[in-house]
C-alpha cells in the first residue's frame, strides 16, 4: 500500500487570519503610540493663530499641523502626513487581504454544515515536499498517490480565485454544473455569479447524488483564459500525456462519490479537501448514486481497517496525485476552490 503516515503538514489553516489581524493591529498600535508621542493632543483651548487653525476637531492631527508645537515639530508633523497616510492605508490593505488570505471570501463552515465534515484520524497518503522528478516517478506515478507540498508558487492564481475577484471577473459568464453522481450526465448551465450566490451552500446529508449540482470541469478555457493563464501545473509530466485542467468551486460537504479515470494532480486553492483512495484493483462498496457524505456516514464507519481506503484531507497550497484507474471520493470540508490537471 502506499500509507506513509501524515508527514509535516506545515500549513498555517484557519489560524492564519487571526495572526494576520493580530499584527496589522498590533501595527496600528504602534503607528498611533508613536505618532501620539511625536504629535501630543492639542491643549483644551488653543489659541486661534489663523483662520486655518482656528479650530481643532476629532482626528485634527491627522489632517492639520500641530497647533501648539515649536516650529520644529510642526514641521515634522505636516512632513509626516503623506508617509502616515500611506502607512495607513497600506495597513488597511493588509488588513483586508490577511482577513480574506485564508478563505479567500468563500465561506467557512457555518452553523449550517453537515457535522461528519471532518478531517480524517489519520492521514494515510505520504506528503513529500522534497520530491525530485527522478523519485516521483520511480516511486509514485504508476503505483501509488501522493501529496506534493511546495512544487509551484500559485500565491498570483489563488489572489485571482478570491470570491469578489472571480465574481467582478466572470459573475455574468455561464457556468456548466455537473451532478455529483459516479456516472454523472445531467448537465446545468447557469451565470456564475447565480451559482455562486444561490447554490453554493453546505450540502444536505440525505440529497441524492444527481440531485446534487457541481462545478467541476467543462470549463470554459476562452472565457476564463485571464484567470487559467496564472495558474502553475505541477511541473511532472509522463510520457505520451497531455494535461487538461478541470477547475471546480463547490460547498462544504460536497465532493464526488467513487470513481476512476487516468492519472492527474488535484490542487486545493481554498478550503480544504478530503480525499478517499483505492487501488484500481480494491472495488470499493459504494452506492453510484449517494453522495460521498452519504457514504462516509453510513458505509465508511463499518469499514474493518483492511477494507479501508487510503485517505488525507488536502490542504490549500497542496497537491493530491492519483496514479491511473485508482478509485478515488473527494468530500470538501469547507467551501472550496480546485483545480485538477488530468494526464490523458
Ligand atoms: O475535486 C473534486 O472534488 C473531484 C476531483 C476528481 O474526482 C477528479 O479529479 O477526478
Amino acid at each position: 500500500g502506499g500509507g506513509g503516515g501524515q508527514q509535516g503538514r506545515g500549513r498555517g489553516g484557519p489560524g492564519g487570519s487571526v495572526r494576520g489581524t493580530w499584527s496589522v493591529g498590533t501595527a496600528l498600535l504602534h503607528l498611533q503610540a508613536s505618532l501620539g508621542a511625536a504629535s501630543p493632543r492639542p491643549p483644551e483651548a488653543p489659541p486661534p493663530s489663523g483662520p486655518e487653525e482656528a479650530a481643532p476637531q476629532a482626528g485634527w492631527w491627522l489632517h492639520r499641523g500641530t497647533p501648539g508645537l515649536p516650529r520644529g515639530g510642526r514641521l515634522m508633523a505636516l512632513e509626516a502626513q503623506p508617509l502616515l497616510w500611506l502607512a495607513l492605508w497600506t495597513l488597511a490593505v493588509l488588513a483586508r487581504s490577511s482577513g480574506e488570505d485564508a478563505d479567500g471570501g468563500w465561506r467557512r463552515p457555518g452553523p449550517g454544515a453537515p457535522a461528519a465534515v471532518t478531517e480524517e484520524e489519520h492521514c494515510t497518503v505520504e506528503r513529500r515536499a522534497d520530491l525530485s522528478y527522478a523519485e516521483f516517478v520511480q516511486r509514485y506515478a504508476f503505483s501509488r498517490p501522493v501529496i506534493l507540498q511546495g512544487l509551484t508558487d500559485n500565491s498570483r492564481f489563488r489572489d485571482l480565485c478570491t470570491r469578489q475577484r472571480l465574481l467582478a471577473s466572470f459573475g455574468d459568464s455561464v457556468v456548466r454544473l455537473s451532478t455529483a453522481n459516479t456516472y454523472s450526465y445531467q448537465k446545468v448551465d447557469l451565470p456564475f455569479e447565480k451559482y455562486v450566490e444561490q447554490m453554493l451552500h453546505p450540502q444536505d446529508p440525505i440529497s441524492m447524488g444527481n440531485d446534487t449540482l457541481y462545478f467541476f470541469g467543462d470549463n470554459n478555457f476562452t472565457e476564463w483564459a485571464s484567470l487559467f493563464r496564472h495558474y502553475s501545473p505541477p511541473p511532472f509530466s509522463l510520457l505520451g500525456t497531455t494535461p487538461a485542467y478541470s477547475f471546480g468551486i463547490a460547498g462544504a460537504g460536497s465532493g464526488v462519490p467513487f470513481h476512476w479515470h487516468g492519472p492527474g494532480f488535484s490542487e486545493v486553492i481554498y478550503g480544504r479537501k478530503r480525499w478517499f483512495l483505492y487501488p484500481p484493483e480494491k472495488t470499493p462498496k459504494f452506492h453510484p448514486n449517494k453522495t460521498t457524505l452519504a457514504w462516509l456516514q453510513d458505509t465508511y464507519p463499518a469499514l474493518t481497517p483492511s477494507a479501508r481506503p487510503l485517505e488525507c484531507t488536502i490542504q490549500a497550497g497542496e497537491v493530491l496525485y492519483f496514479p491511473d484507474r485508482w478509485w478515488h471520493a473527494t468530500l470538501n470540508l469547507d467551501t472550496s476552490v480546485f483545480i485538477s490537471t488530468f494526464l490523458g
